[in-house]
């Protein structure tokens, strides 16, 4: 008997033989979140009847499994650390399947800021860090004015990784004022403290704020840092006598102290360090200013200061003389005081002072 096969069948088995045993190399792509638990099974390779499968190569946080070709988690994935995840197969007949996982993204950091502007204020006690910066702006600084700070960065991809908003929020608030004249503003990648109100040290010389970042991802994460606002003096404020002159009644006693120079200066240090000096006058050389800053009647000739006085009938019966107050700001600033002093020969009373 005669077994007849159509030609075409045979051509058909051999095909086929041929196409299943044949060599080839495919990639497979899976992916998975970050945040995937421990197990989760990510894939599976579709089987070939008659093939077995083994890893070639693989990742310590993958797991494959040549029964059921299936892929799953063995330990935490972070996609900050490693984004992708090549692994290799083999199969018996021979051929290749690369097995590319992409590891998808999470917002599971928080903006950081960077660990230069961090101090440990009490280190000894193993308190946790405070993330710390300071500013300095001069109080004349107009409205509008920028310096950089050290901004937040978050490793996460995408909005996750994007900081979206900057807040400043004083930590030692004052009840009922909440404005404050600074805001954060990003611009081409850096970070600036900006001024948008009016700033005078001598109304307040610190502001202490926090600090927040915020990305955005959903949910959203912030972190915060302290931010030192400390506003620099300028020398912004003239000394000032408080009165613009006095007449001080002087019973004509040589060697007297007539009045203590104290004129204010609102400014700090240099710029509120004032010394007093007698401008140039008719009658400047009757007076002089001790260190205490004391204006006093001055011996200014062998003969005595009476004598002296009385032969100069310039002086008789009223001295004017103008003192100066100047501070040691750069510029300096200064001040005038016009004091008449009365002279009243006989009277054996302290000067009297009325104040103008
Ligand atoms: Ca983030
Ligand atoms: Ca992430
Ligand atoms: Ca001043
Ligand atoms: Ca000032």
């Amino acid at each position: 008997m005669t077994i007849r096969i159509p030609i075409f069948s045979i051509f058909s088995f051999l095909f086929l033989l041929k196409s299943s045993t044949q060599f080839s190399e495919d990639t497979v792509k899976f992916s998975v979140s970050e945040d995937a638990p421990i197990n989760t099974i990510i894939g599976r390779l579709d089987p070939i009847l008659g093939y077995s499968y083994r890893l070639s190569r693989g990742n310590s946080k993958i797991r494959f499994d040549d029964q059921t070709l299936e892929f799953s988690i063995s330990s935490p994935l972070d996609r900050e650390s490693e984004n992708a995840i090549d692994m290799l197969i083999i199969t018996s007949p021979p051929s290749i399947i690369h097995v590319l996982i992409d590891i998808l993204d999470v917002n599971d950091n928080a903006p950081k800021f960077p660990m230069d502007v961090q101090v440990s204020i009490l280190d000894s006690l193993l308190v946790p860090s405070i993330l710390f910066q300071k500013v300095e702006i001069p109080e004349t600084a107009p409205i509008g004015f920028r310096v950089q700070i050290s901004g937040a960065t978050d490793p996460d991809q995408a909005q996750n990784g994007t900081i979206g908003k900057y807040e400043l929020v004083e930590t030692l608030q004052n009840i009922g004022d909440t404005s404050t004249p600074f805001r954060v503003v990003e611009s081409d990648g850096f970070v600036f403290l900006e001024v948008t109100g009016k700033l005078d040290r001598e109304e307040r010389e610190l502001y202490a704020m926090r600090m927040t970042a915020t990305d955005e991802g959903s949910p959203e994460l912030s972190s915060s840092c302290l931010l030192n606002i400390i506003i620099l003096d300028i020398n912004d404020n003239p000394p000032d006598f408080q009165i613009r002159s006095l007449t001080i009644h002087w019973n004509g006693l040589p060697n007297t102290q007539l009045f203590h120079l104290n004129a204010t200066d609102l400014d700090s240090g240099e710029n509120g360090h004032l010394t007093y000096r007698i401008l140039p006058g008719p009658h400047h050389d009757y007076f002089g200013i001790t260190d205490e800053n004391i204006l006093v009647t001055q011996v200014s000739s062998s003969l005595g200061f009476m004598s002296y006085l009385f032969n100069n009938t310039k002086c008789l019966p009223r001295c004017d003389v103008t003192v100066e107050a100047r501070d040691s700001g750069s510029p300096s600033l200064a001040a005038t005081l016009d004091i008449v002093v009365l002279v009243e020969y006989g009277n054996e009373h302290e000067p009297n002072i009325n104040i103008r």
